[in-house]
């Protein structure tokens, strides 16, 4: 089988990439990336060699690139996007540009090329939030309801899926899945943000209260995740993916990290909310359970474990993006 995978260099899609690599060896893999601040071949050297992969540095709004290279492949798995909430709110130029029409580009060549599968990369954000004390998930019945500039591109993108499925037969899976942590992650997000600060005895930055909620989810769990839809999942579904972190607010994965880290409260600081901030996310994924059989392998607590281990020992590899772009962009958005 022959994949393409979009934004491969990034975050999830280059740990999806290694995973499926390493669990299919025969599967021919390209990535398309554009290699924004977000994405880093670094993430892929241990198999840039490999004689099944091949990386095409390209943006996935290039009708003619995008056309060229989806002539040729079975399955794309569509994670190229501008990922960073408070970057949108700073400038949502690129995530329409990229989400949106990057989206719409890609969804015209693969019914061009007769692409045999669409598996598009989606968040839990685009449900909105939920309120906090309640016990509500968003489940399949959850009205879309985008709140940042971020969110509502992808629910955009989601809607253009959908339409593409239904107008032109094209073969679609669609997950939503909550927060992803672990290696790779670039230290913009909050979890590699707050362990790689304390590394260079920085603060943390908490946005207002610190009492917002999200649901964490490993990345690899997130990859055989995929992997199951791919493999198991029924054309024209939607599948929910999510962990098992139960209702942790922002400030008690905070004390969780700077117990691991042996560091203390006086590492917090206080700092200006995100304007329209979701105050809480949870997602039903027990439909992905029954009928693909997924589960998290394990807790919140091992992953976060695995995570600071994985920041310290290697601490090149984050140490050369925070330089530069990166702190300028830190400058302006932690003032
Ligand atoms: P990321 O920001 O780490 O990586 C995005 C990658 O896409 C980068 O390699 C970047 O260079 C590439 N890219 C951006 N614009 C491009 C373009 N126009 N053409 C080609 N490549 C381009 O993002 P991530 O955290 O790995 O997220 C991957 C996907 O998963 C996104 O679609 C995101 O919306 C979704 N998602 C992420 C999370 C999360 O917690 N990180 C949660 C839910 C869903
Ligand atoms: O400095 C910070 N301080 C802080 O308190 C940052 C960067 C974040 N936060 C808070 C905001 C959120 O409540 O931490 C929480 C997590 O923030 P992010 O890591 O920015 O993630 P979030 O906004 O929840 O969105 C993430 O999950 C869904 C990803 O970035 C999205 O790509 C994904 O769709």
């Amino acid at each position: 089988m022959k994949l393409l995978v979009t934004g491969g260099a990034g975050f999830i899609g280059s740990n999806f990439i290694l995973y499926w690599l390493k669990k299919y060896p025969q599967d021919k893999i390209v990535n398309l990336d554009k290699l924004t601040y977000a994405g880093n071949l670094e993430n892929l050297k241990s198999i840039e060699k490999n004689p099944n992969f091949s990386f095409i540095h390209g943006d996935i709004c290039n009708q003619q690139l995008v056309n060229q290279v989806t002539s040729n492949v079975d399955v794309i798995v569509h994670f190229a996007a501008e990922s960073h909430v408070d970057r949108s709110i700073l400038d949502a130029a690129p995530f329409i540009k990229t989400n949106v029409e990057g989206t719409y580009i890609l969804l015209e060549a693969a019914v061009k090329n007769k692409i045999k599968r669409f598996h598009h990369v989606s968040t839990d954000e685009v449900f909105g939030a939920l309120p906090l004390n309640s016990r509500g998930k968003f489940n399949e019945k959850t009205p879309y309801n985008p709140r940042s500039p971020y969110s509502a591109s992808k629910a955009a993108s989601d809607h253009l899926v959908r339409a593409y499925a239904t107008t032109y037969n094209l073969p679609t899976t669609i997950s939503n899945c909550s927060n992803n942590f672990g290696p790779f992650q670039f230290p913009e997000k909050f979890i590699p943000l707050a362990i790689t600060n304390l590394i260079e005895e920085k603060k943390i930055p908490v946005y207002g209260d610190g009492l917002y909620v999200r649901d964490w989810l490993y990345v690899e769990d997130h990859c055989k995740a995929i992997d199951l839809i791919l493999q198991k999942g029924k054309i024209g579904k939607t599948y929910f993916i999510g962990g098992l972190a139960d209702d942790i607010s922002n400030m008690e994965v905070i004390k969780k990290i700077l117990k691991l880290m042996n560091k203390n409260e006086s590492n917090i600081e206080y700092v200006k909310d995100r304007p329209g901030h979701d105050r809480r996310y949870a997602i039903d994924w027990s439909k992905t359970q029954e009928e693909l059989g997924w589960n998290p392998q394990f807790g919140f607590d091992d992953y976060l474990k695995l995570t600071i281990k994985w920041f310290i020992n290697n601490q090149d590899w984050w140490k050369r993006i925070k330089t530069g772009k990166y702190l300028e962009y830190y400058k302006k958005q932690y003032a």
